[in-house]
């Protein structure tokens, strides 16, 4: 568990995103910006095996979803329901979904680096790790933030069955949409 100073050291990261426009590093700048809950959200990859720890976050807009990592070099992208194990892409073809790219190798313990990712939508987000060695998304490394409750089609279930039966994993191509940072607790144990 973090402990309060550690969610202290959390928000004020998080704060000092405010002034801070999402910058992806393709070039463009985005034109949207969030009012920041102050709400942390941690995700841990890797915990209990090729799974994120939740994969189901319930999140405000404006909410931080921080992703941490344990050992197998893994990573998050933002894929979409119907394509799991893809990165997000727009009409064009262009990758516009969150990737952390792999930053977080390390060989026990927690990696001393998080991924940040400000939440803009009450809509479901999907993502996944695109480690290849493995398969992970493939073997159910997929999680989602603000699943539809009310639509079982929808469902992480039915998301990670589709995940199971892709063809191939598909790594984005580079790091976009988010916050690569020290881990603010990189001794706190999961
Ligand atoms: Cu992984």
């Amino acid at each position: 568990m973090f402990s309060a100073k550690s969610i202290v050291a959390t928000l004020l990261s998080a704060a000092a995103l405010v002034s801070a426009a999402p910058t992806p590093t393709n070039g463009t700048v985005a034109t949207t910006t969030y009012h920041l809950t102050g709400v942390t959200h941690t995700v841990v990859a890797g915990k209990g095996g090729l799974k994120f720890d939740p994969d189901n976050v319930v999140a405000e807009i404006g909410d931080v979803v921080e992703w941490h990592y344990l050992p197998a070099n893994h990573a998050v992208a933002q894929s979409s329901f119907f394509d799991p194990c893809k990165p997000l892409e727009d009409a064009s073809g262009k990758q516009v979904g969150f990737f952390s790219d792999f930053n977080f190798a390390t060989s026990e313990g927690q990696s001393d680096k998080v991924f940040q990712v400000v939440v803009e939508d009450k809509k479901p987000t999907w993502f996944y790790c695109p480690q290849l060695k493995g398969e992970h998304c493939k073997n159910g490394m997929v999680g989602v933030i603000n699943q539809n409750f009310d639509n079982q089609a929808f469902s992480l279930r039915a998301h990670r069955e589709a995940a199971a039966k892709v063809d191939e994993i598909i790594i984005p191509d580079y790091q976009q949409g988010g916050y690569v940072i020290p881990n603010p607790n990189p001794n706190g144990g999961f």
